[in-house]
């Protein structure tokens, strides 16, 4: 089933985000002009967990003496409940763009104004075209950080209940049951959302991992029925302490999140070792959105925020930190070598082949993926 990223896909396929971006000149640089007062001197923000460097917020406060409220999340679907139930209370929130595309179409967010841009061209032009088929004219949000789903492992941990040969590449790890039983003992966390597990599930089934055929998707519900009791727990963030401090051994999750428990180990010192993997049956690749909804109160706060983001040394801090791509090309000269290096993070041309965009679903589809994980989850 073909959906709307399709031509995304095939973009940063081609090596746009890594490569070629890479190389890009810095024509676009920072506005770093101070800002101007705010009528209002508050942001209320709602951004992922583990997803800013530690001194984005403090510098923007101190430049322009607005305060900000960060709140964080850890599921499209927490975030969209808000949205969706009326006025947040926040000015920035950060959907990802399957999610940002139907939001957009309920009406919950502004339109922007991008004149009141001045780092607006830092953004790789290709990369905006190609965002627009989910976000018409770019009209509601600019691209953040992009990712994968793929599994992090502690190495030692998964050689020793399964041996030098156990599958690390391949989603066999985690989606054959015999596997998982025998690395239920060290402790297994899957993601808590529907969304990022059945398409991998289905890819790996040799499915359509965007099927929206009940009988297909009901092959992946089935087969995570297989899989559940060597489930240790269904989590979005908390794994990211848990495997760097050997707490559970096998994750599926985000690849930034991944590389920071790796660091994290590194820096405790007590030699665990952590890898992240984009699994060779392909994986799902996805883009995080900043948009300021209707009914936000701080508007002139929020344009600025934004703005500051897309200036290349902080959206380049912020890679840095948390271990993420971003469509800021000119951010790119300023990205540690060993982030730009990394495959987990910029995948090779071999991992990029069979990467897949998760699609729009339609409210049934997400009804029937929530009644599945309920009944997962809690046997009933
Ligand atoms: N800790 C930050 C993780 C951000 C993950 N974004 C998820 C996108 C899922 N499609």
């Amino acid at each position: 089933m073909k959906h709307r990223l399709t031509a995304l896909t095939a973009l940063v396929l081609a090596g746009l985000a890594a490569g070629c971006a890479r190389d890009a000149g810095t024509d676009a640089q920072s506005g770093a002009e101070p800002a101007p007062a705010a009528a209002s001197k508050v942001l209320n923000v709602y951004n992922w967990s583990d997803y800013i460097a530690e001194d984005t917020i403090a510098n923007f406060e101190k430049e322009t003496g607005i305060k900000v409220t960060y709140d964080v999340f850890d599921s499209n679907e927490v975030l969209e409940a808000k949205l969706m139930s009326g006025n947040t209370g926040y000015d920035i929130v950060v959907p990802s763009l399957t999610f940002l595309s139907r939001q957009i179409q309920a009406g919950v967010f502004q339109e922007l104004d991008k004149s009141r841009f001045a780092n607006y061209a830092n953004l790789d032009p290709e990369f905006m075209a190609l965002l627009a088929q989910n976000d018409p004219g770019n009209g509601h949000a600019i691209p953040y950080l992009w990712g994968t789903t793929g599994i992090g492992y502690n190495v030692a941990k998964v050689r020793e209940a399964l041996g030098e040969d156990a599958p690390v590449d391949s989603w066999a790890l985690v989606f054959e049951p015999e596997n998982l039983a025998k690395l239920k003992g060290c402790g297994v966390a899957f993601l808590d959302t529907p969304s990022e597990i059945i398409p991998p599930v289905l890819r790996y089934l040799g499915e359509e991992p965007n099927s929206f055929d009940e009988a297909v998707i009901q092959k992946a519900v089935d087969r995570l029925a297989q899989l559940r009791p060597s489930i240790t727990y269904f989590h979005s963030s908390q794994y990211i302490n848990d495997l760097a401090n050997g707490d559970i051994c096998v994750t599926i999750g985000w690849s930034g999140d991944i590389i920071q428990a790796q660091a994290r180990a590194e820096e405790a010192g007590k030699g665990v070792e952590i890898s992240y993997v984009i699994p060779k049956e392909g994986a799902p690749m996805w883009f995080d959105m900043l948009a300021i909804p209707k009914g936000a109160r701080n508007v002139d706060n929020a344009y600025l925020f934004l703005d500051y983001l897309m200036r290349p040394e902080v959206m380049a801090g912020v890679q840095n930190y948390v271990a993420y791509a971003s469509a800021n090309q000119a951010a790119l000269p300023m990205v540690d070598e060993a982030i730009l290096n990394d495959p987990g993070i910029y995948p090779t041309e071999e991992a990029k082949a069979g990467l897949f965009t998760l699609a729009v679903l339609p409210p049934e589809v997400d009804r029937l993926f929530t009644r599945h994980w309920t009944t997962l989850k809690t046997g009933q």
